[in-house]
């Protein structure tokens, strides 16, 4: 029953997506001529839609592909490893020209990646890793440098606390075994293993979800009422810790000090509010990057095969300044 109707749900949410016109019918791509520019069928299987960032990140994606006429065939695998599987299959039946995903977890990917290899269909990496040893499995990484984000995490833990005798600091993880909460946690672990004061003394995942983050804070703050500090994953995540945080009658930011991953709106506005405290950035925005790539693999052209997207950090005073202009 559970299983037809998964089937059912993952087919509904095949959905095509025409680059020209408001047809909603989907395109195929040009065979040669001079009028049509939509020379290239992309297939792209996302993760999901769990948190704001991964909202703007499909934005992103599907914007960029009309602009640069590309036929975009989209699937949203709620989380899913087996339902991404079973988009990908479904773009090398259809005979995209090129399939770029975003692996929900690092492991599992080999067969199908090996059947898009067979059927030579390159496959471009956006926003997560896999980790295959066969590298030829893909043609380019584009993403972010997670344990580098971790890292950013840490380094203002240190600073902040630098007067603290000890600090008992709660984690709350992405996605079991994606590649962000597997690098997000070791950055930020190497960072503060180097300071004995601080003390990791939980850490949960919250699938990346604001009711995820919420329900560990909950349970955290009953576990361990004197924490310092929570270091969520992502912005999401940290929203739901302070809504926990404002039940349990604390103040986050001041009684509880909070750092989160991604700095979007929502993240930003609690962060300019000093609910919030650091926010390390993860750009969402690969959409233009990804077609220009798939351009680039379609006419033949070599590409590096690690592209890394340039990111920062916001205090509250930054985030007061960027809000206004922020897109996501
Ligand atoms: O940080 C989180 C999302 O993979 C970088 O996934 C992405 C992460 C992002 O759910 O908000």
């Amino acid at each position: 029953m559970n299983k037809i109707f998964g089937l059912a749900v993952a087919a509904a949410l095949l959905t095509t997506m025409g680059a020209c016109g408001g047809g909603g019918e989907a395109t195929p791509a040009a065979s040669g001529g001079t009028g049509g520019d939509e020379t290239l069928t992309m297939g792209f299987a996302q993760v999901g839609a769990e948190s704001g960032w991964r909202t703007a990140n499909t934005k992103s994606i599907q914007e960029s592909a009309k602009t640069a006429g590309i036929g975009l065939k989209f699937s949203d695998a709620q989380q899913k490893q087996e339902n991404q599987i079973k988009a990908i299959r479904s773009y090398i039946q259809q005979k995209v020209d090129i399939i770029a995903f975003s692996p929900v977890v690092e492991s599992g990917w080999d067969t199908v990646l090996k059947e898009a290899q067979t059927a030579k269909i390159p496959v471009i990496l956006t926003d997560r890793a896999v980790d295959s040893s066969d590298t030829s499995l893909y043609v380019t990484f584009l993403g972010s440098d997670f344990v580098a984000e971790g890292k950013k995490a840490g380094d203002w833990a240190v600073k902040e606390f630098a007067s603290a005798s000890g600090v008992k600091v709660a984690q709350i993880e992405g996605t079991t075994g994606s590649a962000p909460a597997i690098d997000r946690a070791e950055g930020f672990a190497e960072v503060v293993k180097a300071d004995p004061k601080f003390q990791i003394v939980a850490s949960q995942t919250g699938d990346f979800t604001r009711a995820g983050g919420k329900q560990v804070a909950e349970a955290l703050l009953k576990s361990n009422p004197d924490i310092n500090l929570i270091y969520a994953h992502n912005d999401d995540m940290g929203l739901g810790a302070i809504e926990a945080i404002e039940a349990a009658g604390k103040t986050p930011g001041k009684d509880i000090k909070i750092i989160t991953v991604d700095a979007v709106k929502d993240g930003m506005t609690a962060l300019s509010e000093g609910k919030i405290n650091f926010i390390v950035e993860c750009s969402p925005l690969l959409g233009p990057q990804l077609m220009d790539l798939a351009k680039k693999v379609k006419a033949g052209e070599t590409v590096e095969k690690r592209i890394l997207t340039e990111e920062g950090t916001f205090t509250p005073e930054q985030a007061k300044a960027a809000l206004p202009d922020r897109k996501y």
